[in-house]
């Protein structure tokens, strides 16, 4: 019966390997290994063996039942992965041929500008050696105000009108300043790292403000950094996005989180100065603002200030598309009307 055993086992090795299906697999593992099996057929002609001969040849049957079910796996799975492959090769669909979707009387589609821009903007930053970091839209009130030193009841919270969730705890982020505590929690000066991203403000809309738009937070830690420092990296960002000298001006400006603040402008480039309703008719457009971190907020950061000091700056990315496109209002961004996105195919 050992012999049997052998032979039974050395014919399934013999024709695992030609199972081509899983269907086909399932009736090869029933020949074998079902209740009306090879390998049962064998072991229901153990009654009529001795107690000796029945515990040899039990642990051998066992043995030969493992072996089988060991190759039965490993054969279904390369069976699996050659149905997956054959599928590959006789489905696969070249997405990028944009007349398969003309066809379909689809167009084909484009970045939209602001994503454009956001990724332009971290690109230039992942090769000057920033990290790219990420925040919650959904913020608490340490994170957006309190820790940048704007405590409860500071004014300076009305300088952005907020939405708060009804606990008064938390609420839409109002700007990525709050990833400049998160940044620098996680991280041991020297550092570099911008934040982009989506922020909320209750304001009322015109050509320059909307409600939800974007930031790109920026902030340097380290040993004597300087004005002139955030200055180089500002200078570089400009040159990059436009590809040409655009005249801007560089004020002071008033933030909690920062002294000195500044304020950045552009010249509007929709009227050239001469003004319009972008620029509310002064000829220049708020870009961002920056400072030098304040000795508060690197405490608030678990930094010592004595030691360390930094830079950030805030940049409404809304503002620069419509800069670097000359688009006349920021809600055409938002608005999703296909005339509107169609121009930038190309881009
Ligand atoms: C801030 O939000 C500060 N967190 C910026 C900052 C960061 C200062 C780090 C210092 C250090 P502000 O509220 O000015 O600042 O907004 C920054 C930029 O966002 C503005 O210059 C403007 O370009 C853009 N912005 C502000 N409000 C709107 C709006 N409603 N719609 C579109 N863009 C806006």
């Amino acid at each position: 019966m050992l012999d049997k055993l052998q032979e039974v086992l050395k014919e399934f090795e013999n024709s695992v390997s030609s199972v081509k299906s899983l269907p086909e697999m399932a009736q090869f593992k029933a020949e074998y290994l079902g209740k009306k099996g090879k390998l049962k057929a064998l072991m229901s002609g153990m009654r009529d063996l001795s107690v000796e001969e029945k515990k040899t040849f039990g642990a051998k049957a066992n043995e030969v039942k493992q072996a089988m079910e060991l190759a039965l796996e490993k054969r279904s799975q390369q069976v699996e992965l050659e149905e997956i492959n054959a599928k590959l090769e006789k489905n696969w669909q070249d997405i990028t041929w944009t007349d398969r979707i003309k066809d379909k009387g689809q167009q084909s589609a484009g970045l939209h500008p602001l994503t454009q821009v956001m990724r332009d903007l971290e690109d230039i930053f992942l090769s000057m050696g920033f990290d790219i970091l990420d925040g919650p839209h959904i913020e608490n009130e340490y994170y957006n105000f309190e820790a940048l030193n704007v405590p409860a009841n500071h004014p300076a919270r009305d300088m952005q009108d907020t939405f708060w969730f009804t606990d008064m705890k938390h609420l839409l982020r109002t700007q990525t300043s709050n990833i400049q505590i998160r940044g620098m929690e996680q991280k041991d000066p020297p550092f570099k790292f911008v934040a982009p991203g989506k922020v909320f403000r209750c304001e009322s809309l015109d050509a320059s403000h909307e409600a939800a738009f974007h930031q790109f937070e920026g902030m340097m830690g380290g040993k004597d950094i300087s004005v002139s420092h955030m200055i180089h990296f500002l200078r570089t960002l400009l040159r990059e996005i436009f590809k040409k000298e655009i005249k801007v001006r560089l004020r002071p400006g008033y933030f909690p989180f920062v002294e000195p603040g500044f304020e950045l402008d552009y010249e509007c480039l929709l009227c050239g100065g001469k003004g319009c309703s972008v620029c509310k008719q002064v000829g220049w457009v708020e870009a961002l603002g920056c400072g030098m971190v304040h000795p508060t907020v690197l405490k608030a950061g678990g930094i010592d200030a004595k030691k360390w000091n930094g830079f950030a700056f805030g940049l409404g990315v809304d503002r620069l598309v419509m800069m670097r496109y000359h688009i006349d209002d920021v809600r055409h961004l938002h608005h999703g009307d296909l005339r509107f996105s169609e121009q930038f195919r190309a881009y």
